[in-house]
């Protein structure tokens, strides 16, 4: 390799290197540190706790600390403030990893990206977000990947269906938007949704519209099969559709004075053929299916920037929870997908397989603690019955521990975050 190719070589990976910023990164590794940097709104005075947990079960003690949500059926309101920038002319990521060890029933998972006039301590389900992205769970109804922008001070859905995880793991959420007016969604670092924000979103209206002057003509035949009129009822067609049964035979019994003149029961007629309908032939005058002519909608006026925010500067866990214990970690904004795919990798990839088998160990762990105890409670069980068969006692006094009933909870919450978020649309 020539000089010259090696110092390109620094040059160019240099230049790379130089793009790519980082707004915002946190992964809660500094014990206590975090509070100074996440501000927790004051707009209702019993906003749920965040406590710094790696949770029940994880893939490293230290690194997977988190933000956890600590109290149940609970408003959150927590935010944290970086330097403001606008992405114009860059891609920006946003990505975090969200695990509901809780096994969740109803409660958000995303966070919200506002612009940075936003006041911390007044942040609620109302105040304007330019992004919200990530996970919601509401029931079995409910298990989607939540994409809404600010357009022009109204939110807009995505149009496609993104499933999101629902099982108890840690999970890697990210959304690109690029300057092409673009965008891709992954979920583990692996892309799960793609496209661009004009076709997913409503956020212009139609681009065509029916031509209101167009109208069908009066003549048009648009049926393509007519009854054919040389068709003609055949003479022996009608015939009736119930007879009296020809096999019925009077009773020998029966009575004419105490049971008035026999008849015999009806039956249904082999011979009725129901009624009669031409044949269908093609209609000679057919002159196909008439299509209402499109003109350019003059409402539509094309916008090469949608995917652009002139400020941004505070992120925010604004949601409702249900049933908490859901931890959020490993945040990062920047302009550099590649970058946030190795963080990524070298967080969330890092930790994943460890947790995995810790929380599989546990669940072995109880599985082997309540075979125990059930070999306890029949062995116990025995002894009992031969005691008192010695007593010779006939009582047959069998209590079985019984489990206490499982109550259905929480079918009533149903509400949950979706129809808060509907109130906020
Ligand atoms: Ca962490």
């Amino acid at each position: 390799m020539t000089t010259l190719s090696l110092i390109l070589m620094a040059v160019s990976a240099a230049s790379v290197l130089a793009e790519s910023t980082v707004h915002f990164r946190e992964q809660f590794e500094d014990s206590d540190g975090w509070k100074s940097r996440w501000v927790e709104s004051k707009h209702k005075s019993d906003y749920g706790k965040f406590v710094l947990s790696a949770g029940k079960f994880y893939g490293d003690v230290e690194k997977d600390k988190g933000l956890q949500t600590s109290q149940d059926a609970r408003f959150y309101a927590l935010s944290a403030r970086f330097d403001d920038f606008s992405n114009k002319g860059q891609p920006l990521v946003i990505q975090f990893t969200v695990k509901h060890e809780q096994s969740i029933d109803c409660g958000g998972g995303y966070i919200k990206l506002f612009p940075s006039e936003l006041n911390q301590e007044n942040m609620h389900g109302d105040s304007v977000y330019n992004i919200m992205f990530g996970p919601d769970i509401c029931g079995p109804g409910t298990k989607k990947v939540h994409v809404i922008f600010n357009y022009k001070g109204k939110n807009h859905l995505i149009n496609k269906d993104i499933r999101c995880k629902d099982d108890e793991y840690s999970h890697l959420y990210t959304l690109i938007v690029n300057p092409d007016n673009t965008y891709e969604v992954k979920i583990d670092n692996k892309k799960v949704e793609s496209g661009n924000l004009e076709d997913d979103w409503d956020f212009l209206p139609p681009k065509k519209i029916k031509d209101p002057e167009a109208k069908k003509p009066e003549d048009w035949d648009d049926r393509e099969k007519i009854p054919d009129p040389d068709d003609k009822k055949p003479e022996d067609w009608d015939k009736p559709e119930n007879i009296p049964d020809p096999d019925a035979k009077k009773p020998d019994d029966w009575d004419e004075e105490m049971d008035g003149e026999w008849e015999p029961p009806m039956v249904t007629n082999p011979d009725y053929k129901g009624e009669w309908k031409p044949r269908e032939i093609d209609n000679p005058a057919y002159k196909g299916k008439w299509v209402h002519p499109e003109i350019d909608n003059p409402e539509y006026t094309a916008d090469s920037e949608i995917y652009k925010y002139s400020s941004i500067g505070v992120i925010g866990l604004d949601l409702w929870q249900v049933k908490s214990g859901t931890i959020f970690d490993n945040f990062l904004i920047t302009n550099d997908p590649k970058l946030a795919e190795e963080v990524g990798d070298d967080t969330w990839g890092k930790t994943k397989d460890a947790e995995r088998k810790m929380k599989e160990a546990q669940e072995e762990e109880d599985r082997k603690n309540r075979e125990e105890e059930d070999k306890r409670r029949e062995e116990a069980k025995e002894e009992d019955e031969e005691e008192e068969e010695k007593e010779e006692e006939e009582e047959e006094e069998e209590e079985e521990g019984e489990e206490p009933e499982e109550e259905e909870e929480e079918e009533e919450e149903d509400e949950g975050t979706d129809s808060k978020l509907k109130e906020e649309l």
